[in-house]
């Protein structure tokens, strides 16, 4: 099948909320570099919908989500602004197939990087930080996939909800706050900030040098969020969901 064929694949399943089986099970030589071009396909269809790239997010960056996932390897995938609910808003789980969420941090830049930088670096980019949550709805059956399954499905984003910005926070600030996803007030899933890839910004570097191998680069006003600290939590309707992070407030949204 055409990278074309198998994004159509992915975005459909993603619009009827109906799941599939893994790329890889139809294709099981799909590397990596091509599952970034049916990711790129793929994003490529939201635009042509009147979608807007918002930013960028890393997943798989912390050893809870590379071991509740079972894939090993940081990747990274598109944020659109249809994605978006607004801190305080409301998810309506009708169309999705099985959602989760996860506590993260989101980085606002006000400033293009493009190549390789160091996580100082790539922190003093940024103007502002965020408490984030990270909505995921794979489109394979089970949420099962490997690495170039979930790279393809752009990393299983659903949506995205950020909490008020903040000012940036020295290294040493961003580096060991604690993280918690709660439901309904009760905190399901903890983690701190040095899990997500020793640091935050340090994922942020990363994402850099992940673009750079593909000739993109991080764009001024994108968002980016670092990858969950801890474990996804499968959502219900009637759950209020709230990601906290230490010094940085809260994003929140109730689940319909
Ligand atoms: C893939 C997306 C991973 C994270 O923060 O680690 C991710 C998945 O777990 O379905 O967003
Ligand atoms: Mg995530």
């Amino acid at each position: 099948m055409a990278r074309t064929d198998f994004a159509r694949l992915l975005d459909e399943a993603q619009r009827l909320g109906k799941p599939i089986e893994p790329l890889t099970s139809l294709e099981p030589q799909l590397s990596v570099a091509q599952a970034y071009a049916i990711q790129n396909e793929l994003v490529a269809l939201r635009v042509g919908r009147g979608e807007k790239v918002a930013g960028l997010k890393m997943g798989l960056t912390s050893k809870a989500k590379m071991e509740q996932m079972g894939v090993r390897s940081p990747i990274f995938a598109v944020l659109t602004d249809k994605m978006e609910r607004p801190c305080g808003g409301v998810l309506e789980l009708a169309g999705s197939i099985h959602p989760k969420a996860e506590p993260e941090i989101g980085f606002r830049l006000a400033r293009d990087i493009n190549g390789r930088v160091t996580a100082e670096e790539a922190l003093a980019a940024c103007d502002a930080v965020c408490a984030a949550m990270d909505i995921l709805d794979s489109r394979y059956r089970d949420f099962k996939f490997t690495l170039p399954d979930v790279i393809a499905d752009n990393a299983s984003c659903f949506g995205f909800v950020l909490g008020p910005w903040h000012p940036v926070p020295s290294m040493a600030g961003l580096s060991a706050l604690r993280m918690t996803l709660s439901l309904n007030g009760k905190v399901v899933s903890a983690g701190s900030s040095e899990a997500i890839y020793g640091h935050p910004a340090q994922s942020l570097a990363a994402l850099c040098s992940l673009l750079a191998d593909s000739g993109r680069f991080l764009k001024r006003g994108s968002v980016v969020l670092a990858g969950a600290a801890s474990p996804a939590v499968a959502l219900k309707a009637g759950n209020r969901v709230e990601v906290s992070v230490e010094g940085l407030g809260a994003a929140v949204i109730d689940v319909r």
